[in-house]
């Protein structure tokens, strides 16, 4: 079997997304995303250009082969939107793999090592008392475990409380929209909001909280040890990571849960952070951490050393990303906790697919390979729209950390 095909997909049902469909001689097909918020056009031409045209000819049984060729073969390494054109053939590779064997990729990866996949949701509001009901709403869907985030009293907007109830999208405007932060607010305010979610609905539901890599290490170390009392799952992302000492700061105050990784690319990351047990959770994903292959490679390695799995899986990682994702979250020892939130329907619509949500969990089916294909005439109906993350500023107009 080889290659002879490989098509990259722009397309905005709602919001970009940029999925490689390669194609073989004898007329399997594979999915893999290759989505990068706010960059997309960027992993396009990398695949379109560079990558696509080495594959004609390959045999697509080769992955990791393929994945060594791809990613030590272009002497430029790392990096998000290398990787992600890597994780989308890789992706691509194990769908066709599946196809040809005749079984879903968790079968393929060993077999599953669980029912299903315990997933978190996202309550966001603008204020304590709206959210309680976005809490609740969850916990009646059956989820076990949300993710809490409220605007903070006297900063106009916050990341990651969006304006639509239904639907999360941070990627607002062509040219960055900019938002205020003030540390100061932030700290004071989000204790009180775990103290009414907790107050209200008891210990049993798991909370998490993102911080979005906003905080100093003392900072953050202050705000793990004021959660405490209400016992979170993980605090997430509380300083940009790619100083890892600053996660043993942070370690050594605290006991609540620390989450990292959405970020991050390679195993080389997070390696140090792993191995020294600075985090409890890895948040790297299929797409953004080199594909399948590279992260089943990261939660291996995490756990030998007690660090469990806790993918990033918001709107702006495709169904394709969410159905690969689920194979892997299905077959690792280390499973933590899968996040999700709903597609709009013209997202889903434009990729159909097998996983399914029951109970508080996420199912990935049974279908040969991922089981989630893109419908190209469908998706071509949705032209690109450029759209950027908003940039953050402290009240003084410094440019300030995610
Ligand atoms: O900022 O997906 O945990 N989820 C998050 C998301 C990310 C966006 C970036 O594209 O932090 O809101
Ligand atoms: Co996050």
């Amino acid at each position: 079997m080889r290659i002879v095909e490989g098509r990259v997909v722009v397309t905005c049902p709602g919001r970009n997304f940029v999925t490689l469909k390669l194609v073989t001689d004898e007329g399997v097909t594979g999915v893999g995303d290759a989505t990068l918020n706010g960059r997309e056009l960027a992993v396009a031409a990398y695949l379109t250009e560079h990558v696509v045209p080495v594959l004609i000819g390959r045999d697509p049984a080769r992955i990791e082969d393929t994945w060594q060729y791809l990613y030590k073969g272009a002497y430029w390494r790392r990096g998000p939107v290398t990787m992600s054109a890597i994780a989308a053939v890789d992706t691509a590779l194990w769908d066709i793999k599946g196809k040809v064997a005749g079984l879903p990729v968790y079968q393929l990866l060993g077999g599953r090592c669980r029912d299903g996949v315990t997933v978190y949701g996202h309550a966001n509001a603008a204020t304590v008392e709206e959210v309680l009901p976005e809490v609740a709403r969850h916990i009646g869907s059956g989820y076990q475990a949300v993710r809490v985030q409220t605007g903070v009293p006297g900063l106009a907007t916050t990341y990651g409380v969006g304006t639509d109830r239904r639907f999360y999208e941070p990627a607002d405007a062509a040219v960055p929209s900019e938002a205020v932060w003030s540390t100061e607010k932030y700290l004071a305010h989000v204790p009180r909001v775990f103290a009414a979610v907790r107050k209200e609905f008891g210990p049993d539901v798991k909370l998490l909280h993102d911080v979005h890599h906003r905080l100093t290490p003392i900072e953050a170390a202050r705000l793990g040890k004021s959660l405490e009392p209400y016992a979170l799952t993980w605090m997430e992302d509380p300083v940009p990571a790619e100083l890892q000492e600053s996660l043993r700061l942070i370690r050594q105050h605290t006991t609540t849960p620390i989450a990292v990784g959405e970020v991050f690319n390679t195993i080389w990351d997070c390696e140090r952070l792993i191995r020294e047990q600075l985090i409890d959770y890895i948040r790297t994903t299929v797409v953004h951490a080199g594909g399948i292959s590279h992260l089943r490679r990261i939660f291996d390695l995490a756990a030998l050393h007690h660090v469990r799995s806790g993918s990033h899986g918001a709107t702006d990682l495709s169904p394709v990303c969410m159905a690969a994702a689920l194979h892997v979250d299905l077959a690792i020892p280390n499973f933590g906790l899968q996040e999700y939130m709903r597609h709009t329907d013209a997202t889903d619509a434009v990729f159909p697919h097998a996983y399914r949500f029951a109970d508080g969990y996420l199912h990935p089916g049974d279908e040969p390979g991922l089981g989630v294909d893109i419908d190209e005439d469908l998706a071509a109906r949705y032209p690109y729209r450029p759209a950027s993350l908003p940039v953050n500023r402290l009240e003084d107009g410094t440019v300030h950390s995610w």
